[in-house]
């Protein structure tokens, strides 16, 4: 029985992965180093402050930590004059319907996302008031795979872990759901999400009454 839903929100609410990519590439490239789409894929899911030091990995350099506090505020700073153009159109395929319908089943609703700016992307793409529970990097101490941030939402709706359903587009994300105890949904593909319960490539024309019936079976 499935009484809550948290979502992940970089991947499958929208896709940020794109600003974070062009923010982290221009501060390799400020760096004197360049930085891969292909590098980027490790970044999925992993905080801020891990994926600086997995970029100045690649570029093989060391940093102390003021430093590295004020290039994570740099990227940050670039990365958030891309956020602050998105508009609900950059919502991804099925979110919105598939939000109604949870709703309209008197399922409940959280966020549990890495990203220290949850809220203000949510605000921005206008589905903020969707969320009754975000839990964002701003309120978890730590990282994904750890199964804190699903905690979280799932204590903050006052629902048993056993009764959630995680939809996560990284492979960490969903090592999280399933030590919380959640059924975990991945948002992609079989080869990097296959110990998912399931696997969906969107969440177009996707509807509770028939994905519980999945999971369940
Ligand atoms: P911020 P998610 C994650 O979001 C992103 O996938 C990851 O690339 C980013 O580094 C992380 O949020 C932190 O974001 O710099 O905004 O705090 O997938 O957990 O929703
Ligand atoms: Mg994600």
């Amino acid at each position: 029985m499935i009484k809550a839903t948290i979502f992940d929100l970089d991947g499958v609410i929208v896709d940020t992965a794109k600003y974070h990519y062009l923010a982290w590439r221009k501060l390799a490239n400020s760096l004197g180093f360049d930085f891969s789409k292909a590098d980027n894929e490790q970044l999925k899911g992993v905080s801020r402050m891990e994926s600086l030091e997995l970029i100045l990995k690649i570029g093989g350099q060391t940093l102390g930590e003021t430093r590295k506090q004020e290039l994570a505020k740099q990227k940050n700073d670039w990365y958030l004059e891309h956020l602050d153009k998105m508009t609900d159109d950059e919502i991804l395929p099925g979110v919105v319907d598939f939000l109604d319908d949870v709703a309209a089943q008197s399922i409940k609703i959280a966020l549990g996302s890495a990203s220290k700016n949850a809220e203000l992307t949510l605000k921005k793409v206008g589905l903020l008031e969707r969320f009754e529970v975000v839990i964002d990097g701003t309120k978890t101490t730590r990282s994904k795979p750890d199964p804190q941030v699903f905690l979280l939402g799932a204590a903050g709706l006052g629902v048993e872990p056993a009764h959630c359903v995680v939809f996560e587009d990284a492979a960490k994300g969903i090592d999280a759901a399933l030590s919380a105890g959640m059924y975990a949904i991945g948002m992609g593909n079989e080869t990097e999400l296959g110990h998912a319960h399931l696997v969906l490539p969107s969440l177009e024309g996707v509807r509770c009454t028939a994905l519980q019936k999945q999971l369940v079976r």
